[in-house]
């Protein structure tokens, strides 16, 4: 018996994306994605790692769905590699990619195990950057008759479409800091680019409507909860500037059908404020059945007159870290959840990721014993828990990840998977979270 029991039908699952598992990057057909492109450019990766081979998820799907199905797991978030269906992004169809996602998700249905597909985790086709990528409107149209297709292929097997992931490091990382693919540093085009992925989204979920399917959609923000570092009212202020930047400029747009103000005045002083036409908001504002949201740590901002445009910065504090470096705070979890709640009309809420990466090591059993990861998950669940018992309506919660793998600029340093992958062999070792997780499914909860 559970201590800690989460609602009856409460979603269990684990999360990967396509350019960070699945490798056969040139393979049947598929084209050139940005993620291909970006790190093939000496200096922009860890190592110069790149996805090439990842864990060779395209041809060992099998065996990596039967290790979801050994540990009872019977929810899965995947996303499709859009270059591997549209190989210059529109126009032709690559027929073989179709194959390989109608096998993936056939194979899944029928053990039973519960797909839910992001439409887009940041592999843009190259050919739709070479013309300029999100920053041009057109690359909307592109992706709504890329999702078109998807639902038409896809839409009675999957029950959870989500439209877009973290759309903030979509823009922020690849077009202001540069840290992403495309590797673009510009603070303007990058607000623009958020606009542009925002409106893509509601169109997309307008045409899902209209397509009368019977699923649910929705789009996953990444989220962090923000907190002043004193009482001092310009680090209070700037605690909530940075929420605007990370958290408010993407929920307000698709919630409320506005920008916040204080955002949009903060960036227009700096003309920073791209095009923002009136008539989309009520695009980008059309209704989702569930809000998205991954979660991995808090920020603790200060006031800072030299950190452009926001003049706030983070703190690092002295606390117990992943080995991404981002501070492990459970409570920040609890706090957003409840933010959600009562600013946003108490929408229905996914977590889509929550994890840690901890620099794992295989012992000489061959095991990999991760009790930090175990008490990582253990503690943010709590915090779960404690939302859904104050009535927060939270549905369901996918970890983060179910296999390691390619960590984006990080390359295979970091390791966020309950399943161990051996690069030299491809070989999987279940961790030691993975079979604890395993049983918190069972249980549908937490024992401790
Ligand atoms: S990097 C990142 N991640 C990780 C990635 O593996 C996954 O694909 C993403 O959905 C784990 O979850 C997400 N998110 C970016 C978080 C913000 C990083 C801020 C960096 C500041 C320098």
């Amino acid at each position: 018996m559970a201590k800690y029991n989460f609602p009856k039908d409460f979603i269990w699952g684990v999360a990967t994306s396509s350019y960070q598992i699945e490798g056969a990057y040139n393979e049947d057909g598929k084209g050139e994605n940005i993620w291909d492109r970006f790190t093939s450019i000496p200096g922009n990766i860890y190592k110069n790692h790149n996805g090439n081979v990842a864990c060779d998820h395209y041809h060992l799907y099998e065996k990596d769905i039967e290790i979801l199905e050994q540990l009872g797991i019977n929810n899965y978030r995947l996303s499709i590699s859009w270059a591997r269906i549209f190989p210059k992004g529109y126009g032709e169809v690559n027929q073989k990619g179709v194959e390989f996602y109608k096998k993936l998700i056939n194979t899944l249905i029928s053990k039973g195990i519960q797909p839910a597909v992001t439409l887009y985790h940041w592999d843009l086709p190259q050919h739709l950057q070479d013309m300029g990528g999100w920053a041009n409107r057109k690359v909307v149209d592109y992706f709504v008759e890329y999702a078109e297709f998807m639902f038409k292929e896809f839409g009675d097997l999957v029950p959870i479409w989500i439209t877009h992931n973290e759309p903030w490091v979509v823009s922020m990382l690849g077009y202001a800091w540069g840290i992403h693919a495309p590797g673009i540093k510009d603070y303007k085009m990058a607000l623009q680019v958020a606009h542009n992925v925002l409106l893509s989204h509601g169109k997309v979920v307008r045409l899902y409507r209209s397509m009368d399917l019977k699923g649910k959609i929705g789009i996953t923000l990444n989220l962090l909860t923000s907190y002043p570092y004193t009482n001092d009212e310009k680090d209070i202020l700037a605690a909530k500037i940075n929420d605007g930047f990370v958290n408010r400029w993407f929920l307000d747009p698709v919630l409320k059908g506005k920008y916040p103000e204080d955002m949009v005045k903060l960036y227009r002083e700096q003309n920073l404020l791209p095009e923002l036409p009136e008539e989309d908001m009520e695009i980008i504002n059309e209704k989702i059945d569930f809000l998205g949201i991954n979660y991995y740590t808090r920020s603790v901002v200060k006031y800072d007159e030299a950190s452009y445009p926001l003049k706030a910065s983070g703190v690092e504090l002295d606390n117990p870290k992943t080995d991404m470096g981002w501070e492990i705070y459970p409570k920040g979890l609890y706090d957003m959840l409840n933010y959600l709640h009562q600013n946003y009309d108490g929408i229905e809420i996914l977590i889509t990721e929550n994890g840690a990466a901890f620099n794992d090591i295989v012992n000489s059993n061959g095991r990999v014993i991760d009790d930090y990861r175990i008490f990582y998950l253990n503690e943010h669940l709590k915090e779960v828990y404690r939302a859904i018992s104050d009535g927060v309506n939270v549905k369901g919660y996918y970890l983060w990840s179910f296999l390691d793998n390619f960590e984006w600029a990080e390359g295979y340093a970091k390791r966020f998977g309950i399943v161990y992958v051996d690069y030299t062999n491809q070989n999987r070792i279940i961790k030691d979270s993975a079979y604890w997780y395993g049983d918190v499914i069972k249980n549908n909860g937490l024992k401790e």
